[in-house]
Order: structure tokens, then C-alpha cells, then sequence
């Protein structure tokens, strides 16, 4: 256990046993500690958001399975400081070592023993040409089993960093190579596949932007930049300990209280005036959902997962949902200084209320002397992608056909605390489509993956998850119909990843969307039915499960063969 977790637990006189959250389910013993607590949250084991007092009958409970901290408490000072990332072009058929470590990292006053990846965070930038193959040679010199997934990248399956479905995961010390080809222009990421509730969110994540030949392929910009997105989660001085034998916050997700890009509370960027600024975005976050914006700067969204979109359009800001990823081109028109804020509405889970919260994740500083190459009215023109309207026409004649499988989205709970049981029982007659943040960080840190299991139910058989055995012949096209049951014990939104293969959003609700783009990953809001159009050409095991880290390590994953 946590030295911190156990020193609140001694004070508020609970039983330090590991699965004491089982023992202490009595509200009115809850009422007791509250008593004591008055006065003093110092001892709060996880921060709660303002205005946001604790649960009564969860107070000194902790969760159950025990606490892990990377680097089991080691001195940060003793680390190597964690650097940014660092660019690394590739060519056709070169090697890079990948090498995930203990960094030590200095967010906001404080420091923390960390992961990165060749002591970078986010890992190294890597930068490929279109159709390029590397050999990379990864490392784990962590204290957990890792590996490297390629996540969006339709690699061969035997390079898919899986553990369980296509290889053994890397012990600490030991090594594994993987060969990774890059069929898609556009930006990717890569990431630990094992308990990336930890992994991850301690930083263990790198972009990659695979290029088109074509130097025209999303038009001009004056500058790029690539932003990783994501949040971390600390109490006063010291990071809120991770589940030892599996992810806790299991409901909502671990959301972080820090947001962090590229790995640090407070981005800058100095660009001229009329500037067309090029970003590449990529949420990275265990389980926060993002909505950015750039100070008002006109934004028009080019690409996505894994292609460009049919069309180019401004939009007033973007969702990224954890995994997703959107190409925009910024235009900063004048001189000054826009803030990067992601703007949602967080529920009160006291009023019953949905209250505006905006987070500044950095600013644009705007110089008045204006950009060399102006680049307006290449901005102002919304480019029309035929190439990629010619290859959805290949697949638009199965828009119509009836589902090959319909999912359910769904949780089933035991051995939940009592007064978590009531209150998401009250707390679900007003639901959000996206939960935004997380309003009820006690009782969702109590929930573990012993007390949590998320489902994806197969409709016509009623398997769920790893018992559903999913078999598709190489070339299907295959339609996926994904329904988020409203009605489950904590609804809420799943992104949706699918390894290996690309896919379209083709309905909302039974409403044909439009401009398509080829996606991996696909947010399902709550109470929501989405059809996905998959082309399943390349073969192999490929998993199918929810990106939100601790939904994941809560049993939320299928398997789609396809076979050879
Ligand atoms: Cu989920």
C-alpha cells in the first residue's frame, strides 16, 4: 500500500487491510468519520473537485487490491529529468530502440517518479514516408510488463503489440522487435498494451505522422506541431496510487485533475500574425474526453484517424475522444494572445446541474510582425478530397445492409460500496451523452476492476467480451452496430478502437452521416446506436475493446479474426 494512502486510512481509523472497501459498507459508520473529518480535507485521499464534498458513507473507505506507484518509491532525484520529445525521421527499412524508463518529471512544483520513452514524454516524434517499414527494437527498463501497440497503423498482426491475442508481454529487463509498415499517411500514436491505466497515463506515448508522397496532400501551413493530450491525476504533493492488481476508478475512468500537453501543464506557441498553424492532434488520456478550441482563431479540421476528411470545414472546436486524432489548421488572423482551452459541461452531481467548465491548456502568442507566406486564401478555400470520396464509393453500396453484428455497451457491478450504490442509482436519472469530467472522483477511485466489469454483449447470442468468437473472411465489409445501453448501472461513453483495419461512421442514430473519413477509433456516445462500416482486409487477431484505459482493464474488449 501507498505510504500516503495507508497515513489517511490510520487517521480516519480504518481498517488498513487491503479490501477493507468490502469490510466498512455501514453509511452511518461513514457518518462517524465524517465527523472527524470536518475540519481538515488535508487527509482527503483523493482530491475532490471544488465545491465537491465526499460521499459520507465512502469516507475511509480505499479501494480494493492494493497500491502501486512506479518506481515503488524511489527518490525522483535519482531519475534522469524527462526530456521533450524529439523528432525522428525515418526512412524505409531503418531500426530505432524505443526504450521505456523511469523519468522524473516537474509538474506544477512538484516531482514525480515517471515513465518515458527514450526518456522523452510524450516518447520520440516519429516521422516516416508513406508505405515505409521500420524495424523497432523496444526495451521495457519499467517495473511492470509492456509492449508497444501501434495504435491505427494496419501492420502486420504479428507486430500489433497486443499481449494475450499476438504476443507474450515484455518482462522488465527483456526485449521484443517489431516490424511496423505504414500503409496510411496521416497521425498515429504508439502505447503500452498492458495496463495502460498506469503505463500511459505515466507518459509512455509517442506520435507518429506518416507522410503522402504527394507534398499538396492536406495543403499549405506555415508551421506544424504535434500536441498530445492528456491529464494526470495527484493529490496535494504525490500522485494518486494505481490499483496493484488491476485499474481502479473502474466506472468513469482515472480523469485527471492536471491537463497536461505534451506532457506539461502549460503549452506555448509564438507564431506571426495571419499565420496558418497546422496541428496535429492526439488524445492520449486514460479516459477524458476533449473539446478544443484555440481562443476563437478560425479552425477548419482536415484529417482524422487515418485518412483526410471528404471535405475540409472550419468548425467552432473539436471533440477528441481518448484515441482519437484530428489534423486542424489553426489561422491566428491578428496580434495577440489565444488561449487553447478545452471547454465541456461538467454535471454537479449534488444540484443535479450541468455547470460550463473551461480548462486553458496553454496560449498562442501572436506577434504583430506578419507571416512571411500568407497563406489566407489557401485557408479560406474548403479543399474538396476526391480521392477520398472514390475510395468510400467502393464501400458506400454497403451502407444500407443489415447489421452484421449488433453490441451492447453495457456494466454489471458486485461488492460495490452501499452508499455508491445509491447514489448512482439517483445520480442515473440525469446521465450525460459524454461525461466530460469526473464529478464523483470517490466513489469511481473505490471501483475496481474486481468490483467493475464492462460489457460488450453480443445481441444475437448474448456472449460478451472475450467469449464472443468473432470470425470474418479477409475482404468482408463488415457492419458493426454498437448501442450504448442508457440504462446500465453507470451509463456512459465508450471510444470505441478497432486494431488492424479501418472503418467509417456511417450513422448516428439511424442518421446517415456525412463527409466520411477512415477512423479507428469511434466515440459511442450514451444511449446512442452507431454503425460502423469496416473494411476488413488485412488478417489476423485483432482487438476490438473500449480505449478508455480502466474500461479496458475492467473486461471491455473483444476479439474480430480475420481470417486468412
Ligand atoms: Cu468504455
Amino acid at each position: 500500500m501507498n505510504g500516503r494512502a495507508a497515513l489517511v486510512a490510520i487517521s480516519l481509523g480504518v481498517p488498513l487491510a487491503i479490501g477493507s472497501a468490502q469490510q466498512k459498507r455501514d453509511p452511518m459508520s461513514g457518518m462517524d468519520h465524517m465527523q472527524g473529518m470536518k475540519h481538515d480535507s488535508a487527509g482527503m485521499p483523493i482530491p475532490m473537485p471544488r465545491g465537491m464534498p465526499m460521499i459520507p458513507g465512502l469516507i475511509g473507505l480505499v479501494p480494493s487490491g492494493g497500491t502501486f506507484v512506479p518506481g515503488g518509491g524511489i527518490d525522483p532525484a535519482r531519475l534522469p529529468l524527462a526530456k521533450p520529445s524529439q523528432l525522428l525521421r525515418l526512412a524505409d527499412g531503418d531500426t530505432i530502440d524505443l526504450t521505456a524508463m523511469l523519468v522524473r518529471r516537474r509538474i506544477k512544483g512538484h516531482e514525480f517518479a515517471m515513465y518515458g520513452f527514450n526518456g522523452e514524454v510524450p516518447g520520440p516524434l516519429i516521422r516516416v514516408p508513406q508505405n515505409a517499414t521500420i524495424i523497432a527494437r523496444f526495451h521495457n527498463r519499467i517495473d511492470l510488463p509492456s509492449a508497444v501497440h501501434w495504435h491505427g497503423v494496419r501492420l502486420d498482426n504479428r507486430s500489433d503489440g497486443a499481449p494475450g491475442v499476438t504476443q507474450e508481454p515484455v518482462a522488465p529487463g527483456g526485449s521484443y522487435v517489431y516490424r511496423v509498415h505504414f500503409p496510411d499517411a496521416g497521425i498515429y500514436w504508439y502505447h503500452p498494451h498492458v495496463r495502460e491505466d498506469v503505463e500511459q497515463a505515466m507518459g509512455l506515448f509517442g506520435n507518429m505522422i506518416v507522410d503522402s508522397p504527394d507534398a499538396d496532400y492536406y495543403g499549405p501551413a506555415n508551421s506544424e506541431h504535434a500536441l498530445m493530450l492528456d491529464d494526470l491525476l495527484i493529490n496535494a504533493d504525490t500522485l494518486v496510487p494505481f490499483g496493484a492488481d488491476g485499474p481502479d476508478f473502474a466506472l468513469m475512468g482515472r480523469v485527471g485533475n492536471v491537463l497536461l500537453t505534451n506532457g506539461e501543464p502549460s503549452y506555448a506557441l509564438h507564431v506571426r500574425r495571419g499565420e496558418v498553424a497546422r496541428f496535429y492532434l492526439t488524445n492520449a488520456a486514460s479516459s477524458r474526453t476533449y473539446n478544443l478550441s484555440f481562443g476563437g482563431a478560425q479552425m477548419k479540421v482536415i484529417a482524422s484517424d487515418q485518412s483526410r476528411f471528404e471535405h475540409e470545414e472550419l468548425v467552432p472546436s473539436v471533440v477528441l475522444a481518448p484515441a482519437e486524432r484530428y489534423v486542424v489548421d489553426v489561422r491566428f488572423a491578428r496580434a495577440g494572445r489565444y488561449a487553447i482551452v478545452n471547454a465541456v459541461q461538467a454535471i454537479n452531481h449534488y444540484k443535479g446541474e450541468f455547470e460550463p467548465e473551461v480548462d486553458t491548456l496553454g496560449f498562442v502568442t501572436v506577434d504583430a510582425a506578419p507571416v512571411r507566406a500568407d497563406y489566407g486564401r489557401a485557408f479560406a478555400t474548403m479543399r474538396v478530397n476526391s480521392a477520398v470520396t472514390k475510395d468510400v464509393d467502393r464501400y458506400r453500396g454497403y451502407f444500407d445492409k443489415p447489421p452484421d453484428k449488433e453490441l451492447t455497451l453495457t456494466v454489471q457491478t458486485t461488492g460495490l460500496a452501499l452508499a455508491t450504490v445509491q447514489f448512482m442509482t439517483i445520480d442515473t436519472a440525469y446521465y450525460a451523452p459524454v461525461e466530460w469530467i469526473d464529478g464523483m472522483p470517490d466513489m469511481n477511485w473505490l471501483s475496481t476492476s474486481k468490483e467493475v466489469r464492462w460489457i460488450l454483449r453480443d445481441d444475437a447470442t448474448g456472449k460478451e467480451n472475450m467469449d464472443i468468437d468473432w470470425h470474418v473472411a479477409r475482404g468482408s465489409v463488415v457492419k458493426l452496430r454498437l448501442f450504448n445501453d442508457p440504462k446500465s448501472f453507470h451509463p456512459m461513453q465508450h471510444p470505441i478502437h478497432l486494431h488492424g483495419q479501418r472503418m467509417l461512421v456511417i450513422a448516428r442514430d439511424g442518421v446517415p452521416t456525412r463527409n466520411q473519413v477512415w477512423k479507428d477509433t469511434a466515440l459511442i456516445p450514451v444511449g446512442s446506436t452507431v454503425d460502423l462500416l469496416i473494411d476488413a482486409s488485412n488478417p489476423g487477431d485483432w482487438m476490438l475493446h473500449c480505449h478508455i484505459a480502466e474500461h479496458l482493464g475492467a473486461g471491455m474488449m473483444t476479439v474480430l479474426h480475420v481470417d486468412r
